[in-house]
């Protein structure tokens, strides 16, 4: 796999270029290693081939199909880059290789560029059996770059080449790598919320207590109290202690902590940052789009051409082919969003991404605590502000719009599933702005994960856009319903495992999860026997899919579950399935308490995932459903503590947010935020989540630095390494789920439940229309003078006429008014009105929230 063909000259922290290495004597340690991925186990990376050829990786061997009818050897190369030299040290170069038919090929290490001097030129006489290679040969010069190249060209018929186990040693030490962690005592950079917890950790040899202080802005110390010993840490090899000091309330900048002699980097506390960080953390989305212009106006210093039109170098994604053989017909499959730092366009990620944000916006329906207003329209600076859409919801829809078109057309085979993804033919280098990408695009095969991906996605679509644009939800709710025969149609299709080349497989060998997910949405917006059968049928209903690792793109029963428990629907059982969520929260919960950083987050195995920032904070967001759906504020305490780890209470003492904590992530590997690798480009927007620690380091640049490391050292700010740093639009979800749950706390102090109790009694329904009477009464001891009662619909329902109440509705919310003769509810009494209702295509489920005078109502 190539990921970067191009290289920079970059400050390594790993090169050494001192001249003077030791004399090769007799001793017992190995001269140190300089090929980086020599074995092939897993990843061809980082080695890199001419365009005439493609890698396989053939039982832990690199092999390739060498083209004939070329002339030249250097016209089909392989070869690895950076690899440092060190003057008058000699190396021993080794390797095993094989050729099909057999065939003599060269093997050089030598400058990368032109001249392209030799230190070394072998000719290896390779046989179809393979043999052992080895060669001696004594540097000329120092180099921090030098490459290893095999030039395979000049044969007239094609052959197969097969590499292994390619080894230079000698030259000098790799310097180990040890990462500026600051001061020892860990806290959350950005805030804590004044009446919320506050909790931090110090890293320390000792055993016993310590005394910790807290100081304002000036100095003074407003605080004090004595550390809590928690032994080593297994997520991180520290000897650690954890400090609370959430009894001091006082909102406040500059804060710091003293323990050990050691002073915590600032931090606040109050809850604005959370506000900016609701925006940031969505406005992401916008200069991820594909298709479209990015204004600079809206972004200053952000704005760049529409990516992926049809517009030369760009061969676009308006026509896109399959690949050879996939199918006989080209689609408009532009627009969308990337899902990454690359290029590519995948319906499994971009489904959960839009989920999670359409999902977002229903909290604003049914939790609460939230805050409409907060993620209404001109919201968000971008280009369909002022819409009098929710921006939102805009956002979503650009995405949304793109899933859509990956649906197989009617009359062909395979209609209504879904292509698995689109991408470049070819990975390619960075930096590379979207529209200066020369590559053909490609339709993947369709997979049944993609079809319920989309069906799910649709039918959540289906509800929410209904009360702003009944055409479009209606062109989701016929997509979803098609996707879902199409699935039940074609129920293992799978993604291919080594379908990687130009982008990633996202491939999922189980995809019961996602027709659990589907059904539950599409049972939410319709109501159906069919779906609810299917929800109840499925493994998933029932058993704890809450795992440690927690959810994502290859398990999403969590999404139906969440959806199920947290949107008005009328489930059998649906008491079960809240008590559900309850539950997989407090599993979170005891992880966090049991754990000296407050992760909620510790798999059985002690090894951090992939996008481990993400499966964290999808953690958090089954606590908060927890909150949202018992007030229980231990919930709502462990979402708080939880975001401290990720914003600067770790290991490595850094925030994985862009822009927010006094240390934080900055150079995450993407294609056109590469300022790292070019000043004129910027880094990622403020509200960029970065993957964070991933045990597996599979790129080249991890696996040089952090060879060995303890789960929360597994991670390095550098765009080169896109294991553990890179941003994508499945990440910023959760980031941005959670950073409005969290900003929705205000300062943190609990709302004070209303004194009424309502109930919604539909009487009447006919094809179209229903009659609804609701009834509200004073649980207080004081007397309700002049009463405003709000719900949300769940879809595009309209209250059409009413009686004992003036009703006015907004999109989906409905406010309903005194008529000034029943202004007032005496405590124990009661009011009654009644509303026509002209229901929408779909279920018309009563309100989970009401409220009375801004306060929430029992319903
Ligand atoms: O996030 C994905 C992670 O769960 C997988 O383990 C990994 C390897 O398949 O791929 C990650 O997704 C990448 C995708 O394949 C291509 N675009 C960038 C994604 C984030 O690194």
């Amino acid at each position: 796999m190539i990921r970067s063909l191009r290289r920079w000259a970059l400050p390594l922290a790993v090169l050494a270029l001192a001249a003077s290495g030791p004399p090769v004597a007799a001793h017992a340690d190995p001269e140190p290693e300089q090929i980086v991925n020599g074995t092939f186990d897993t990843t061809t990376d980082p080695w890199w081939h001419t365009g005439n050829t493609t890698f396989e990786l053939d039982a832990g061997r690199l092999c390739a199909t060498v083209p004939g009818g070329t002339v030249n050897p250097w016209d089909v190369i392989i070869g690895v880059n950076d690899i440092p030299l060190v003057r008058d040290d000699t190396y021993a170069f080794g390797f095993t290789a094989s050729a099909d038919p057999a065939k003599v090929a060269k093997a050089l290490v030598q400058l990368p560029v032109d001249p392209y001097t030799q230190y070394l030129s072998a000719t290896p006489e390779l046989s179809v059996s393979g043999n052992a290679y080895a060669y001696t040969f004594t540097s000329p010069v120092s180099l921090p770059d030098a490459q290893v190249v095999f030039q395979l060209g000049g044969s007239a018929t094609p052959w197969r080449f097969c590499l292994d186990d390619v080894t230079l040693r000698g030259g000098a030490e790799p310097e180990v790598y040890v990462p500026d962690t600051g001061p020892r005592v860990r806290v959350n950079q950005v805030a804590y919320l004044p009446k919320g917890p506050k909790d931090a950790t110090l890293v320390t040899e000792a055993t016993g207590p310590l005394p910790w202080r807290l100081a304002n802005s000036g100095g003074t110390v407003v605080a004090s109290g004595s550390t809590v010993p928690r032994g080593v840490d297994a997520s991180s090899g520290q000897n650690v202690h954890s400090i609370g000091f959430g009894a001091y309330t006082k909102a406040g900048t500059g804060y710091t902590l003293t323990a050990d002699g050691q002073t915590s980097r600032p931090f606040d506390i109050g809850g604005g940052a959370y506000e900016s960080l609701r925006a940031d953390a969505l406005k992401f989305y916008y200069t991820q789009r594909s298709g479209i212009e990015i204004l600079d106006s809206l972004r200053p210093g952000y704005g760049r051409p529409a990516g992926h039109l049809r517009a030369a170098p760009n061969q676009g994604d308006t026509d896109v082919p399959c690949q050879p053989g996939v199918c006989d017909y080209s689609l408009d499959v532009s627009g969308g969003w990337y899902d990454a730092g690359d290029h590519g366009k995948y319906v499994v990620n971009g489904g959960i991404s839009v989920a999670q944000l359409m999902g977002e916006f229903e909290r604003t329906k049914n939790a609460v605590t939230a805050r409409p207003g907060r993620l209404g329209d001109s919201t968000l600076a971008i280009p369909e502000s002022g819409n009098k859409v929710p921006d939102i919801l805009d956002e979503a829809r650009w995405e949304q719009e793109f899933l859509l078109r990956m649906q197989v057309p009617a009359g062909k085979p395979y209609a209504g599933m879904a292509h698995h993804k689109v991408h470049d033919q070819n990975w390619t280098g960075l930096p590379l702005l979207p529209h200066l990408d020369p590559q053909a695009r490609e339709l993947h095969p369709v997979s049944t994960a993609a079809t319920l991906n989309l069906a799910a996605a649709a039918a959540q679509a289906a509800r929410v856009f209904a009360p702003y644009d009944p055409a479009f939800a209606a062109r989701n709710l016929t997509a979803a319903r098609d996707a879902w025969a199409a699935a039940r149609a074609h129920p293992a299709v799978y993604a291919s495992a080594s379908d990687g080349t130009g982008g990633g497989t996202y491939d999922d060998g189980d995809v019961t999860d996602e027709f659990y997910w589907a059904a539950a949405e599409l049972f939410v917006t319709t109501g159906e026997k069919e779906f609810q059968d299917a929800v109840l049928a499925s493994p998933h209903h029932t058993a704890d899919i809450w795992t440690p690792r927690g959810f994502g793109w290859q398990s999403t029963a969590a999404l139906g579950r969440l959806d199920l428990a947290t949107v008005p629907n009328d489930l059998p059982g649906r008491a079960g399935v809240r008590a559900s969520v309850l539950a997989g929260a407090d599993e979170y919960l005891a992880t966090l308490k049991a754990h000296p950083y407050g992760l909620p987050y510790d798999p059985a195995e002690n090894t951090y995932d992939w996008g481990s920032s993400s499966q964290v904070l999808n953690n958090m967001v089954v606590m908060a459903a927890a909150y949202d759906i018992s007030g229980r504020a231990k919930y709502r305490d462990g979402v708080l503590e939880g975001l401290g780890y990720l914003l600067g209470r770790n290991a490595l003492n850094q925030s994985y947010v862009t822009g927010y904590g006094e240390v934080a992530s900055h150079n995450q590997h993407s294609r056109w935020y590469a300022h790292q690798l070019n000043a004129d480009l910027p880094n990622p927007p403020k509200g960029s989540l970065a993957g964070g620690p991933n045990s597996g380091i599979q790129d080249p640049k991890a696996q040089a630095l952090l060879r060995g490391c303890a789960p929360q050292f597994c991670y390095v700010d550098d765009i080169e390494s896109w294991s553990t740093n890179e941003l994508t639009v499945n990440w910023n979800a959760p980031l941005s789920w959670i950073s409005a749950f969290v900003a929705d706390q205000g300062d943190g102090t609990a709302p004070v439940p209303g004194a009424c109790a309502v109930t919604y009694t539909t009487h009447g329904r006919w094809p179209g229309g229903s009659t609804t009477q609701v009834t509200v009464r004073n649980t207080g001891s004081k007397a309700v003078s002049g009463w405003t009662l709000k719900w949300s619909f769940l879809g595009g329902q309209k209250a059409a006429g009413a009686w004992s109440a003036a009703l006015t509705q907004d999109a989906a919310t409905v406010t309903a008014k005194d008529l000034g003769w029943n202004a007032t509810i005496r405590p124990g009494g009661s009011v009654t009105f009644g509303f026509t209702g002209v229901s929408a295509p779909g279920a018309d489920p009563a309100p989970d929230l009401v409220t009375l005078n801004g306060a929430a109502c029992a319903v």
